[in-house]
């Protein structure tokens, strides 16, 4: 198809751009970590978000090329942050297709390799799905890369179909709790109740939780209370390019 062509020649010429969005720790109430978030920078066009090229790229393999970018644009900007004194983790959304035939490990160690990152600042982004599809490739390659320094989170914790045994048998450093609960802190009694199991099993496993999705500051008052202690969101701040991440964090905001 048209798409497919256009997005073919897109991830040749490498036509994409990452946003960064802040991580919060709510006790220091400082930014200690980014999302990476792709989006494809079409000449003549208004930036594309992921939901309109990522379903293709998975379906067409393109995915691989493109994490491969990806990896190493993430990997080089939290370089240069730690190098300008401005020290940043930084997470990658990995798709779960690309367990099914790559090995992820060298992948990542690739992109380590080449930019020179201290493996403590990268954290790979999985969800629940993505982890059974293929859970004796993920888990070893997940482990390899755990051993290394690179910490794994669980995204859109909550959200998916796999057991809780994984849990235990994957290196989990933080779960990131999905938005849909935190949008509904000030209507479900449900979705608050999950939230503070989801907090008390992080706490008792040893995991970190993070909450996104954090519009407002009654949400945040809420998780603050329940001893949330990181989060991200809109009130935090959006997506932004390296530059207008950096400005917002010398400003203070
Ligand atoms: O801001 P937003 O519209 O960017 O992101 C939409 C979705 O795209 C999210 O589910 C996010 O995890 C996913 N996403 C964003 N960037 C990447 C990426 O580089 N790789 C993968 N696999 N998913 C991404
Ligand atoms: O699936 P994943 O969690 O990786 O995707 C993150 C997505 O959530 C991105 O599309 C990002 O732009 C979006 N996002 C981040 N913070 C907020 C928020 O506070 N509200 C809403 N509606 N979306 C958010
Ligand atoms: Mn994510
Ligand atoms: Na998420």
């Amino acid at each position: 198809t048209e798409l497919e062509q256009a997005l073919r020649s897109a991830v040749g010429k490498e036509e994409f751009v990452l946003h960064y969005q802040p991580e919060i720790d709510l006790r220091s109430g400082t930014v200690v970590g980014v999302e990476a978030l792709i989006r494809w920078a079409r000449p003549g066009d208004e930036l594309i978000y992921p939901g309109r090229f990522l379903p293709l790229a998975e379906e067409t393999g393109l995915i691989v090329p493109m994490t491969v970018w990806t990896l190493r644009e993430a990997c080089r900007q939290a370089a240069l942050w730690k190098r300008d004194g401005m020290p940043l983790r930084v997470a990658v959304n990995l798709s779960g297709v690309l367990f099914r035939e790559n090995d992820v490990y060298q992948l990542v160690v690739d992109a380590i390799m080449e930019t020179g990152l201290d493996p403590a600042f990268l954290e790979l982004e999985l969800t629940e799905t993505a982890l059974i599809e293929n859970p004796e490739a993920a888990s070893r390659q997940l482990t390899s890369l755990q051993q290394m320094g690179v910490s794994i989170t669980i995204d859109d914790f909550g959200t998916g179909y796999a057991s809780l045994i994984y849990l235990t048998r994957l290196p989990i450093r933080r779960l990131k709790i999905d938005s849909a609960f935190i949008q509904e802190i000030d209507s479900s009694s449900g979705s608050r109740t999950i939230i503070k199991a989801i907090l008390a099993l992080g706490e008792n496993l040893g995991i970190k939780v993070i909450a996104e999705g954090i519009e407002r500051e009654d949400q945040l008052r809420w998780l603050e209370d329940q001893n949330c202690q990181e989060a991200q969101g809109f009130y935090f701040g959006r997506p932004v390019s390296p530059a207008r991440l950096r400005a917002a964090i010398e400003s203070g905001s």
